[in-house]
């Protein structure tokens, strides 16, 4: 794995988790843990549970005990990586969003449908995915249960940038995160609509907005936000903080987005609502053990019932705990680690491919396109 901050975090405690709760057809192994500065990737390594360190990413990809890298880092470093990883016949797993453009989203998808043909796999990190609830959803949608799909409303709700005085990391860096809140959190709400849907973006009309344009810089920083220096240096905010858009679907659907780490009190607020001619559901992450159905079909006046999407039937959960006792957000993360162990065992492309990474990539930057195009506005 390279990287090892919020994300290695989770990754990491999805290889030590994955084989602990479901039966693998292969053991993963932790050989390596790769960043730059010597003694903290050393000390996390150890933390983390990695056998060894490296200083040079490159060495993951020479070692020939190593069959799998799992990328971490911010997304300027993805493709130079993934590609290289794929090239060397590794397989390839990648936070998203995939990358920082289409253009080098083009490139690792290239690079990964090369690479299938001699049989290393490349998979994007797109967790939520395996959320059981948002699992359950697909499931509900792909019977027909919903009928037509009409809305599709996603928002992604967080508050960790509301203080002005939070730090300039990488995240508010454009030429290493890509774009803001769009690509960090947006791109996760437009791959599930997408995903549960079952229909392709094909088009949008957006808005962007940066709140704070200046941030404290420097400083030894931990987790993402926190508080910088009120007196000290400024610099440059380069990406979005908060995106919005309405968007039309494949099948004739439309939507509404929005993606904001400036929403006081909402925390890790992901939700999502589809209608459909014969029943809605929506979910929030914030109650993620809940898949809220509306079936037109039931007595009149039912409203919407809660499923508890933690029985044993339900997506993942049989593996957990007896009872439906309920799973966090780590959980998705090592459910990714479990059907990527299974796909790469049974020769299968595991999902989301990059080519559906590619996908996501095109609306991020249509969003953009939109938004940058002010004639579509119109004053009122
Ligand atoms: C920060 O907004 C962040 O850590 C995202 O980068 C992750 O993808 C998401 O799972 C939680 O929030």
């Amino acid at each position: 794995m390279i990287g090892y901050a919020f994300m290695g975090a989770a990754h990491s405690h999805a290889w030590r988790t994955a084989p602990r709760f479901f039966d693998l057809p292969l053991a993963p192994r932790m050989t390596a843990l790769a960043g730059r500065n010597p003694e903290r990737v050393a000390a996390a390594a150890s933390k983390l549970g990695w056998e060894s360190s490296e200083t040079d990413w490159h060495r993951l990809i020479e070692r020939d005990d190593i069959d799998l890298i799992d990328i971490c880092v911010p997304g300027n470093l993805h493709s130079e990586i993934a590609i290289a990883a794929l090239e060397a016949g590794k397989h390839v797993l990648c936070e998203k969003p995939l990358a920082n453009s289409v253009a080098e989203a083009e490139l690792m998808t290239a690079a990964a449908e090369a690479a299938k043909a001699r049989g290393a796999f490349a998979m994007c990190g797109f967790s939520y995915r395996r959320t059981p609830a948002l699992s359950l959803a697909k499931r509900l949608v792909e019977s027909g249960a919903l009928g037509q799909i009409r809305h599709v409303r996603a928002q992604y709700l967080q508050d960790w940038l509301t203080d002005e005085n939070a730090p300039l990391t990488w995240r508010l860096d454009k030429s290493k995160s890509g774009s803001g809140s769009l690509g960090d959190i947006g791109a996760h709400i437009i791959d599930a609509a997408q995903w549960i849907s079952g229909e392709n973006i094909t088009g949008v009309s957006a808005m962007l907005e940066t709140f704070v344009s200046e941030r404290p810089v420097g400083g030894d920083f931990v987790g993402l936000g926190g508080t910088g220096g009120t007196d000290g240096p400024r610099g440059p905010v380069t990406v979005d903080d908060a995106a919005m858009f309405t968007a039309r679907f494949s099948g004739g659907a439309v939507g509404v987005f929005e993606a904001t780490r400036f929403a006081l009190g909402r925390k890790n607020a992901m939700r999502l609502e589809l209608n459909g001619s014969k029943a809605s559901l929506a979910f929030d992450f914030e109650d993620m053990n809940s898949l809220w159905f509306y079936d037109a079909a039931d007595e009149p006046d039912a409203g919407f019932r809660k499923i508890q999407a933690t029985e044993p039937s339900h997506p993942y959960t049989g593996n957990w705990w007896p009872v439906g006792h309920g799973l966090g957000y780590e959980h998705a993360f090592t459910h990714q680690a479990v059907d990527l162990i299974e796909a790469i065992a049974n020769r299968e492309q595991p999902t989301p491919s990059f080519a559906d990474a590619l996908g996501v990539q095109r609306v991020l930057a249509a969003v953009e396109a939109s938004a940058a195009d002010e004639s579509r506005w119109t004053e009122a």
